[in-house]
């Protein structure tokens, strides 16, 4: 039993640029307040009796558009807190959307890092793509996992098809929103508990996943930063940032609108802007400042970001706001609390009309300061006012409503003054990091104490796979077999090479995959992979993984899984032979049968939790939510401290793919069947035109394996 006493806690985001001092928030549609959140959660965390360390793990980026700050590979937050750059990837900053690919490989790097720093006591995933890969870690290291997503996939996919002629295979391609939703289902399925900023993400966005469990939520806001986001006082000054607004107004004195956003699509900034342009009285009465992160060069900035930027520049030429309206090119991180109360100074109100917000940190900062808030009715304003009473909701899609609110907000001063009061008061009763940390620790003790310690403790990695160097993994069927004349090659290869393991990872049961062994003449596996990645044998005497033995088995409930299973039309079991301990499997009738991914739910919806595999098109194999190759190979190698780096895998069909992923160099032969396609433009993986075991030979050639290693498609070396 672990108490929550000298905890290590391991905190991951990805995307975005993330350092510790001067955050570059609003730069573009990945800086936004998820990266505040992280940097005030981990130095709040740090600086609790109970923990020992946090660290934020993120993305190293080495790019001359971005600052050198990114390339370190560690920067302190505070005592006791870090950020670890990991490298993955392109060098290059990237867009979140472009990701996705890359997971795997900081999966295996991390892996290092972890062997090199030591076992965290907890993994929280913050957004879909550290959410999968850190359930991705936690299930390989049996360490409790915790999610928070920032935003939903779901949620925002059906926000944005809500408008007219909204073309949403587009969407889907531009956000990727399968991958995304895939990610946060993984996520939501390996959580030990989910975090949430507000009762209304657990009721109406998480409801929309298959991985809905309620009872694993937990509604902890988020705080603000009460040291800077203070009210103004006697000593108060105009700050200089004012200039930078004053040379767009003609009447800078006007009381102003503030909305302050990244420039993203879902921010809607264009409608705030259009209501503006639209409204005589809004103009008479006020200016309108939006902050739209800052810009060096509008032309090198990301589509998505240049889009927003012009639009509003159109409405503005549109509407003719000149000297009205204020757009201001930068600001420093340390102007932003300054704004707010500039805004307060002049009787203001800051606006923030999102089509959806899942929680809205900039409202927090507004109302510390005693600036009026109207936003969108949706989580985070509807949960913030609710408890602030220091502003209005609005229907982000109606004009009249924004603009009667802002109305209120700037010519009902008795209002005025009550809700600036109440919003000072109100953040400080309701939204301090501290309340959030003692809660989020509290929690954890929870789940601490119900989880069983991890498995594989460090002091195992010392040992190391015997007598050689570099180890080859390979897929018998089809992969090994298939042509006799290039695996007597491959045989050949072995025999002459003492320094290359062999391993091999197969569906096949262990009987029948040693029979065919002995049958094809190969010399006895070092490794062996057995039953679609989940059992684990070594070496002459078929040694049993023990530890490996011992976890696969979580969660696993064949016998329900045959009965939801039996209702579905289009699977039948294949032969007794071919069934085992941990799978079950099926031959598809691709005529009748669901698709996979109805199948998968099908088991959800049942409570079952287990991982479907196609192979082949027809093939189909349930196994255990801990088991398949992605898992047992990285097992392996954590285990026996290999460097993935030396070890060559390969395979043909679609239960191949979760060990072709990563830092391992990946072959996939000439007769590889239709799912693998969709890894051709992964790094580290080679696509020989070679068949079968020649295929590995051209692969063996193409890294130079036997000699000195060189990996020629990787992007990030
Ligand atoms: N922010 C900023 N400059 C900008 C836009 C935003 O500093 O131009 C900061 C803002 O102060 C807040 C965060 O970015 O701390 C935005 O967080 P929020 O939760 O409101 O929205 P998100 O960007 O996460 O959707
Ligand atoms: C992402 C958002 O969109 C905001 O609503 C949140 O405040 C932020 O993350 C931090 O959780």
């Amino acid at each position: 039993m672990k108490k929550t006493d000298d905890l290590k806690i391991t905190l991951i985001s990805l995307h975005g640029l993330i350092r510790a001092n001067e955050p570059e928030l609003g730069r573009d549609a990945d800086t936004g307040g998820q990266i505040k959140y992280l940097l005030e959660l981990a130095r709040e965390l740090a600086a609790h009796s109970h923990v020992r360390e946090v660290e934020l793990l993120t993305r190293q980026i080495i790019d001359p558009r971005v600052s050198d700050d990114y390339a370190q590979l560690e920067e302190e937050i505070a005592e006791n807190a870090r950020i670890v750059r990991i490298p993955f990837g392109p060098k290059r900053y990237v867009r979140k959307e472009s990701l996705w690919p890359y997971l795997e490989l900081f999966i295996d790097q991390t892996l290092q890092h972890f062997r090199r720093t030591g076992l965290p006591d907890i993994i929280h995933g913050h957004y879909a793509d550290a959410g999968a890969a850190g359930a991705q870690l936690a299930r390989l290291l049996h360490i409790p996992y915790v999610f928070t997503s920032h935003s939903l996939g779901r949620v925002k996919r059906q926000r944005l098809s809500m408008g007219d002629n909204v073309d949403i295979d587009k969407l889907d391609r531009k956000y990727h929103f399968r991958t995304r939703i895939e990610a946060e289902e993984f996520a939501l399925e390996t959580a030990a508990m989910v975090v949430t900023s507000t009762n209304q993400e657990v009721e109406e966005q998480y409801q929309l996943y298959d991985h809905y469990q309620p009872e694993r939520m937990e509604v902890i806001p988020p705080g603000v930063d009460l040291t800077s986001f203070m009210p103004i006082d006697d000593k108060w000054q105009t700050p200089s940032y004012a200039e930078k607004l004053n040379r767009f107004l003609r009447e800078p004195d006007k009381p102003m609108i503030l909305a302050m956003a990244r420039p993203d699509e879902r921010k809607n900034l264009e409608t705030l802007v259009t209501v503006y342009g639209e409204s005589e009285q809004l103009q008479e009465v006020a200016n309108l400042v939006v902050v739209m992160g800052a810009r060096e060069d509008y032309r090198e900035m990301p589509k998505g970001q240049r889009m927003v930027i012009k639009n509003v520049l159109y409405l503005i030429d549109k509407y003719d706001l000149y000297g009205k309206v204020a757009y201001p090119k930068s600001h420093a991180s340390a102007d932003v609390p300054e704004l707010y109360r500039l805004a307060a100074s002049k009787k203001g109100v800051f606006v923030n009309p999102a089509l959806t917000e899942p929680f809205g940190l900039t409202l927090l900062e507004a109302g510390a300061t005693g600036l009026p808030i109207v936003a969108t009715n949706d989580g985070g304003p509807r949960d913030i006012i609710a408890n602030c009473k220091n502003g209005l909701l609005i229907d982000p899609l109606n004009h009249s409503e924004i603009e009667q609110a802002l109305m209120r907000a700037l010519t009902d001063h008795e209002q005025w003054e009550e809700w600036s009061k109440n919003g000072i008061s109100g953040t400080r009763e309701y939204y301090s990091w501290s309340n959030h940390a003692n809660r989020y620790l509290r929690d954890l003790d929870d789940i601490l104490e119900h989880s069983p310690p991890p498995v594989l403790k460090k002091t195992i990695a010392k040992r190391r796979l015997p007598d050689f160097d570099r180890l080859i993994i390979t897929d018998l069927d089809n992969t090994l077999t298939g042509d006799d004349e290039s695996l007597e090659r491959f045989k050949e290869m072995l025999n002459e090479n003492d320094n290359v393991g062999f391993g091999i990872a197969t569906g096949r049961r262990l009987d029948s995959a040693m029979e065919l062994i002995s049958q094809l003449g190969l010399p006895q596996p070092d490794l062996i992979d057995t039953d679609c990645g989940t059992k684990l044998h070594y070496g002459e005497n078929l040694t049993v993984d023990s530890s490996w033995r011992k976890s696969i088995g979580y969660a696993w409930n064949p016998d329900e899984i045959r009965k939801v299973l039996e209702t579905l039309p289009g699977l039948n079991l294949q032969s007794e032979e071919n069934q085992s301990e941990y799978k079950i499997s099926y031959e598809l009738d691709t005529r009748t049968c669901p698709k996979v991914t109805a199948i998968k739910k099908t088991l959800r919806e049942a409570g079952l939790r287990a991982k479907v595999v196609l192979s082949l098109g027809m093939y189909m194999d349930v196994i255990p939510v801990r088991g398949g190759s992605d898992l047992s190979i990285r097992h392996v190698l954590w285990k026996w401290g290999f460097s993935s780096e030396r070890v060559l895998v390969s395979g043909d069909s679609g239960n191949d793919a979760g060990m072709l992923l990563g830092r391992t160099l990946g072959v996939v032969v000439g007769n590889h069947s239709r799912e693998l396609r969709r890894l051709r433009n992964r790094p580290r993986i080679y696509f020989a035109k070679a068949e079968h075991a020649g295929g590995i030979l051209e692969g063996i050639e193409y890294y130079n394996f036997l000699d000195n290693i060189i990996i020629p498609n990787d992007k990030n070396e």
